[in-house]
């Protein structure tokens, strides 16, 4: 591994400044490695490196064709490395191994779907007036800052990266200071199969000083945020000034709707995975869980009987269920919501404390609040991390308007037999994303976005590539003759 440098016009480098930031795994605090601490000098030095590729490098005249064998051999070696990987996504931000391999498989997939749509670019053709040749062309947008977090380092770097480059873009990547380590093994495999210098660069920095950069440089046409609401806010406020392209991926407040008439262990598991998964720090949790009252009790009973069974420790150990949160600021998140939702009268059903004997990591015990009513603050305010608040409705239309009483709209999932309901709640939930009869499913050919505050645009599937795409008319006369004006 490059130890201790960023990736910068297909060079490894030193920050301007020469500083450092540990990385520490957060499941026990231990150094994993140190990575440059870049600031707003290291990225206009990357700016400028995407942006030399972009307008001068041969990464424009490449063909979709290449293109598209480039990120399938992306693809490839991150399957041949899947295993490092995974244990490196592991130790940097907590997950359980068992995730941390999905997700390498799922950024390979990722690179082999937009390797296969690069050449599936289609512009339109039309003829107006009939003299003419008139048509529409696809095109790249030009240098992308790329901003992720740290719940899916690797996931969120190939979901960024692999349309972007599927479109002929060049792109800065700024992975979250807390996990940079995938994404830096990542820019080792661009180099291994000879990307252009400067068409990926990875930054290693903090968001002020380095993500503000990449939102408000005059230099970068497109910026694609992944993160929170309240960063997405002031990253679309630098994104303002300049008037460039802006997709973001916000948080949520995810309903998780069980009817009576669902299918019971399907619906109990799917309901604690929604909201445990990944320590609950995934965007699109069922963090607000919707029962059917007259169920209610004997729902909660199945789902307690089967919490025991989520393993805490540390995510390279055999059966673990559940790592640490990322962070002690997150911990302290965390702790900080149960103790509100306890003031706001919701009954604690288990969890709400860190667990014994894991004092040297991040670590929660998966919490249940019940009898949470929709204006509580735990009801209503993303806390990622593993707590699942209970609401309870009498009908269906209680529930559609409970799961949308809500500043976001990310996902939304939903339980039962009957065809027809399930039908209409599809049409009645203001999400992006609708389960039914499952939850958290994640397909690179499906779009992914969410309504309201959860974001702007889309990331995956077709729709994915149209973010990373400029649209041009073109209007071709053949045969020119003066239109005698004047
Ligand atoms: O995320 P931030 P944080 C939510 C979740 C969490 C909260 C805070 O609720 O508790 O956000 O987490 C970069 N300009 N999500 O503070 O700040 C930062 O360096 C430009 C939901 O860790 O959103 C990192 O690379 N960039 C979410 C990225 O933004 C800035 C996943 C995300 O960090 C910046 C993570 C700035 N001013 C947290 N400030 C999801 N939707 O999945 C920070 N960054």
């Amino acid at each position: 591994m490059n130890t201790g440098r960023m990736f910068i016009g297909g060079e490894w480098v030193d920050s301007c400044s020469g500083q450092m930031r540990s990385i520490t795994d957060p499941a026990n605090q231990q150094l994993i490695n140190r990575v440059p601490e870049a600031d707003q000098d290291d990225v206009n030095r990357a700016i400028a490196a995407a942006r030399t590729a972009f307008d001068k490098g041969p990464w424009r005249q490449t063909t979709a064709q290449d293109r598209g064998k480039i990120l399938f051999a992306v693809g490839q070696k991150i399957r041949e490395r899947a295993v490092e990987l995974a244990e490196l996504e592991v130790k940097n931000c907590g997950k359980p191994l068992a995730e941390a391999q999905f997700d390498i498989q799922d950024a390979a997939n990722c690179f082999e779907f937009y390797g296969g749509l690069a050449t599936k670019i289609h512009g339109e053709t039309m003829s107006v007036p009939a003299d003419s040749l008139s048509f529409v062309l696809r095109e790249p947008i030009g240098v992308c800052g790329q901003i992720i977090p740290w719940n899916y380092p690797l996931v969120m770097a190939a979901w960024k990266l692999a349309p972007a480059l599927a479109a002929g873009n060049t792109c800065v990547l700024k992975p979250s200071e807390l996990t940079p380590l995938t994404a830096l093994e990542l820019a080792k495999i661009f180099c291994e199969v000879e990307l252009p210098p400067g068409v990926v660069n990875v930054v290693t920095g903090p968001g002020p000083g380095c993500g503000e950069v990449l939102a408000s440089s005059p230099f970068v046409d497109k910026v694609a945020f992944t993160g929170g609401t309240a960063t997405g806010q002031k990253v679309m406020a630098g994104v303002a000034k300049e008037l460039k392209r802006i997709s973001l991926e916000l948080g949520g407040k995810s309903p998780n709707i069980v009817f009576a008439d669902a299918d019971r262990e399907a619906a109990v598991d799917g309901a604690l995975f929604a909201a445990f998964a990944n320590q609950g720090e995934v965007c699109s949790a069922g963090s607000r869980l919707l029962v059917e009252e007259s169920i209610h009790r004997e729902f909660i009973a199945q789902m307690l009987a089967k919490i025991p069974k989520i393993k805490l420790g540390h995510g390279l150990i055999a059966g673990t269920k559940m790592g640490p949160l990322i962070s002690y600021a997150q911990l302290e998140k965390v702790e900080s919501y149960v103790k509100i939702g306890v003031e706001e009268g919701a009954k604690l059903l288990c969890g709400g404390k860190r667990p014994k004997g894991l004092e040297a990591g991040f670590f929660f015990e998966p919490t249940i609040f019940d009898g949470v009513t929709p204006k509580m603050r735990i009801a209503r305010e993303e806390i990622f991390g593993p707590v699942l608040s209970i609401l309870t409705f009498k009908d269906e239309a209680e529930a559609i308007a409970m799961a949308n009483d809500t500043e976001y709209g990310l996902a939304a999932g939903v339980w039962t037999k009957d065809i027809h309901r399930s039908l209409r709640l599809v049409r009645g939930l203001r999400a992006g994303i609708v389960w039914v009869n499952a939850y958290h499913p994640t397909y690179n050919e499906l779009p992914w976005g969410g309504y309201k505050k959860s974001g702007l645009g889309r990331e995956l599937g077709l729709h994915g590539i149209e973010e990373y795409l400029e649209t041009k008319q073109v209007n071709f006369h053949g045969d020119p003759a003066p239109i005698n004006w004047y």
